[in-house]
């Protein structure tokens, strides 16, 4: 058995992923993080919304908890807070993390909670059959935008770096050997890591925009996405062509359960009148 197959709930396959879909990718950059770190499987959480990508929670062998649309955040914040011990992963979609989830999103971002978030950015629902999310690109199209999409999209690492995540990341499947790295550095980061991956849905959003082969689609990932420090040489101009990827942003801040634990103790503090507040 390979170091990956592991980590792997087999009773779960065959999965639900189409052929050429970029979960996979995904998942498995994932899991050869894990490997690399040498992370205990029962000390590994990972938790999930709604969506095709949203299903990675079943498939893998950590606690798992798959919970409702929008809402993984809050959950994972509970499992992190209860258990503090446990490396607390997110699997979300585009649109099950910025659209139904984009609240909690934007506040996990804010408190720099530790947990490491993967969002499977594919520019569409995925699950139910293709309608636009807040990443579908302008004039693009989707079930719900027959004649194009008339919305601007979202930038999401650009999103969390503004909220103030204290790491944020992306990377595409087509140059997926770059992944496992962004993903350790999430792990090992104290505080809110998001780690967004341009990951294809050729089923749904390649069909409407005449990228149905997935090579193709892993050409427009290559295409739009360029390396950070040829990035920032670019003029503003220049730069709007493209999406940096690599580490956006990895600072040093203040993490949200630490904090709190020191407030509740001075709270008992000044509860037992040995601290004036
Ligand atoms: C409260 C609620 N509203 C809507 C849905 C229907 N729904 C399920 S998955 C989904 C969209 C998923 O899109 P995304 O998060 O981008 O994930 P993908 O399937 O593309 O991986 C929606 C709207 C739901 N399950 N629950
Ligand atoms: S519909 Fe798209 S996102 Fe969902 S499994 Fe198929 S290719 Fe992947």
């Amino acid at each position: 058995m390979s170091n990956i197959e592991r980590y792997l709930r087999k009773d779960k396959f065959p999965h639900i992923w189409c052929p050429g879909c970029g979960n996979g990718i995904v998942l498995h950059a994932f899991l050869r993080a894990i490997d690399k770190l040498n992370l205990d499987q029962n000390q590994v959480a990972a938790v999930s919304g709604i969506g095709c990508s949203s299903r990675a929670t079943g498939y893998v062998d950590f606690c798992t908890i798959h919970t409702t649309h929008g809402r993984a955040l809050a959950f994972a914040t509970g499992v992190k807070f209860a258990k503090p011990e446990l490396t607390v992963f997110v699997f979300s979609g585009d649109g099950d993390s910025t659209a139904i989830g984009g609240n909690h999103f934007i506040h996990a971002c804010r408190r720099n909670i530790d947990l490491t978030m993967i969002i499977f950015n594919n520019n569409i629902y995925g699950m139910t059959g293709g309608q636009y999310s807040p990443t579908t690109p302008y004039m693009k199209y989707a079930s719900t935008a027959p004649y194009g999409n008339a919305e601007q999209p979202f930038n999401i690492s650009g999103l969390a770096v503004a909220a103030g995540a204290s790491y944020v990341a992306r990377g595409t499947t087509y140059d997926a050997a770059q992944l496992d790295n962004l993903i350790i550095k999430g792990i090992e980061n104290k505080g809110f890591s998001l780690i967004e991956i341009f990951a294809p849905c050729p089923t749904v959003y390649g069909r409407k925009n005449k990228l149905a082969n997935p090579v193709d689609l892993m050409m427009w990932q290559k295409e739009l996405t360029m390396p950070v420090a040829k990035w920032n040489q670019l003029d503003d101009e220049e730069k709007a062509k493209y999406q940096p990827t690599g580490i956006l942003t990895d600072i040093d801040k203040p993490e949200f359960c630490d904090e709190y634990a020191k407030t509740c103790a001075k709270a008992q503090k000044i509860a037992k009148g040995e601290l004036i507040s």
